[in-house]
């Protein structure tokens, strides 16, 4: 495993690889908490208030959670002088997405009985949230999760988050291995103090004095900030290597997976105005074999755990630390650490992103049906008249019958996979009888994302998943009237610049800016390895609209045979392509 970092090296090259200056109050915060403790379980018993105080609310998300409230009914609340409604999301740890049949019936009981919004909400990274759980029933939520085999351990905070592998159910053997290695990696970048168990499942205290050997490889003060690890099996770049910190991209021969590319400091946030801040594309940092895969893992996030920014959060992420130390000494060092060398990467392709919907049959003669989820969210959708879509007491038939699991995509849709042939029309029969299965989904409408934004996000400026099945039924209408139907173009919506929806890879991708205003971007390609570029700022909707027609217009006429959306815009110079990412983005 990695070298111990007081050695001469590192010591001689400190004053330049570590920013100085007053720590950030994260910082302090993390010293102080007793390994991610801190006053949690006395606040839990504080009813006065249904929030945490303020280090309690940031350590609880390292534990899985977020504290939040409804800004649909913030403002009244404030008028009648109420505190706001406050109350929890819960994210799951999932590596690779796989939840069973049976977990999936106790998550769907839970949001049922203990959540105010009754959903379950799948993420772009491959999870489920559970939305509005109030402060007396968190700790049965813990016991709910553990009694079914999940936790929510460090899916938030500065720490690696849920580990993606790509969802290819049709190569079963090799998804088998990326999926493991995926879990390995989830568990060894894992915090190891036992706070979470001692909290939330009420187990015994373990004294233990050490610093080093309760966090062998996160510290005492983990991460300089969040950090995100991929197994990715190409051609299908469905996880988006190019938002991640870490990725593992999977070579393999005869099927069979011989080692990785090590791709290092993808990230997709920014900040309005301040270009200190960048999307980001992943370096290569070349392959390694299959035995080194977790010394590798370790030694890029302990080189970024000691040279991260603790000074800026803005500037505190693996990519910012890469632009300031310097690629090569970022990778010599991860070589020094793990005590390998990078070997020349091995030739692989990227082709496209997104999920294949369906049937899919594998080769180990099962079949996978991909479902298309709109925004992600699972929930018996209701109008006047009463439930109109039955998605969540669909996916939960489904659950009380399926054999297999099930996979949650990185594009907030769910594969029932492992399905036998005789099993193949109940399955469908189920979920076309729920609205899970619609052959009038357009391509445009598969292809289009949305981060959750308002009503629970507290940074949202712009809506998001509110705003985009109106938006996709506009797109759909354009791309018909510019004789462009059946075409689809990666139209990706974030309700701020942090791009939880990742529109910094997307073809057409909307940044909230203000309530009804966005930023437009433009020109990522099919296999997600671009940034977009401005195009507009500050459209409302319909500006976006009226710019989608002219585009969709040109393109329409002169794009060139089979040519994307993204390249066409980039090759008639609507917008410049981002070819360094920092240095292009911005125009000075
Ligand atoms: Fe995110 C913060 C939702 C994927 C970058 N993200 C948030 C919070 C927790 C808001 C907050 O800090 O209070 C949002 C909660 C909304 C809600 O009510 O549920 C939130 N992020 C999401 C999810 C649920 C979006 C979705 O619609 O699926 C995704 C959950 C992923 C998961 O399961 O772990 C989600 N977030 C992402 C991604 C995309 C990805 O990882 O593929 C990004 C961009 C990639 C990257 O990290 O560069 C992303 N989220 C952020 C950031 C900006 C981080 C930064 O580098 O500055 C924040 C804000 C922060 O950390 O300060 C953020
Ligand atoms: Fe919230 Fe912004 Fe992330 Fe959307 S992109 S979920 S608005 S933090």
């Amino acid at each position: 495993m990695s070298k111990d970092t007081n050695t001469p090296e590192t010591t001689q090259a400190k004053s330049v690889l570590i920013v100085e200056g007053k720590l950030s109050d994260n910082e302090r915060m993390k010293a102080e908490s007793n390994f991610l403790r801190g006053t949690i379980t006395t606040d839990l018993q504080n009813r006065m208030t249904g929030g945490f105080t303020s280090d309690n609310s940031q350590l609880i998300r390292t534990h899985g959670m977020y504290q939040q409230d409804d800004r649909d009914i913030r403002a009244e609340r404030q008028k009648q002088k109420l505190e706001p409604l406050h109350n929890v999301m819960l994210r799951a740890r999932l590596p690779g997405g796989i939840i069973t049949p049976k977990q999936w019936l106790g998550i769907d009981k839970f949001a049922d009985d203990y959540t105010s919004y009754g959903s379950i909400r799948l993420t772009t990274r491959q999870t489920f949230q559970f939305h509005g759980v109030l402060k007396p029933d968190i700790k049965l939520m813990h016991q709910t999760l553990n009694s079914i085999g999940l936790d929510s351990i460090a899916t938030a905070g500065d720490v690696n988050r849920n580990v993606l592998c790509t969802s290819n159910p049709v190569e079963s053997q090799l998804h088998q291995e990326a999926y493991q290695w995926a879990t390995k990696l989830s568990e060894h970048l894992l915090p190891k103090t036992r706070a979470y168990a001692e909290i939330w499942l009420d187990e015994e205290k373990v004294e233990t004095t050490e610093d080093a050997v309760i966090e062998p490889i996160l510290g005492s003060t983990y991460l300089p900030r969040k950090f995100k690890t991929t197994v990715v099996i190409p051609p299908n770049n469905d996880i988006d290597v190019h938002a991640n910190d870490l990725n593992f991209v999977a070579i393999s021969d005869n099927g069979k997976l011989i080692g990785f590319n090590v791709l290092v400091g993808g990230g997709l946030a920014m900040t309005h105005g301040d270009k200190a801040t960048y999307p980001r594309c992943a370096d290569d940092f070349g392959f390694i074999s299959l035995e080194h895969t977790l010394a590798v893992a370790e030694a890029v996030v302990t080189t970024q755990r000691d040279w991260g920014n603790r000074v800026n959060r803005k500037n505190a992420k693996t990519k910012y630390t890469l632009d300031r130390v310097g690629i090569d000494t970022f990778k010599a060092e991860v070589e020094r650490r793990a005590g390998i060398e990078f070997s020349e990467s091995r030739a692989y392709e990227f082709t496209h992103r997104g999920d294949s919907f369906g049937w899919v049959a594998g080769i180990d003669g099962k079949h996978h049906l991909t479902l298309f989820i709109e925004n992600g969210r699972i929930l018996d959708f209701s109008n006047n008249n009463g439930v109109i879509k039955p998605l969540k007491t669909g996916m939960a038939k489904i659950a009380a019958v399926h054999q297999g699991d099930f996979r949650i995509t990185a594009n907030q849709n769910v594969i029932i996979a492992g399905v036998a042939e005789a099993d193949k029309n109940a399955i469908e029969q189920l979920a076309r009888e729920h609205g899970l299965l619609n052959d009038t989904t357009s391509n445009q409408r598969k292809s289009s994302m949305a981060c959750v934004a308002f009503p629970t996000c507290p940074l949202a400026m712009a809506e998001a998943e509110r705003y985009l099945p109106k938006l996709v039924d506009d797109v759909e209408a354009i791309l018909a009237k510019n004789d462009l139907e059946g075409e689809s173009i990666i139209l990706r919506v974030t309700g701020c610049p942090n791009g939880c929806g990742r529109a910094m890879l997307a073809e057409i991708g909307l940044v909230g800016k203000g309530p009804g205003k966005y930023n437009m971007y433009l020109g990522s390609d099919l296999a997600g390895s671009r940034v977009p570029k401005l195009y507009q700022e500050n459209v409302d909707e319909a500006g976006v609209l009226t710019e989608i027609d002219a585009l969709t217009q040109r393109w329409s006429k002169e794009r060139q045979q089979g040519e994307a959306f993204g390249d066409f815009v980039v090759r008639v110079g609507i917008v410049e392509q981002v070819k360094i990412s920092v240095r292009d983005f911005y125009d000075d």
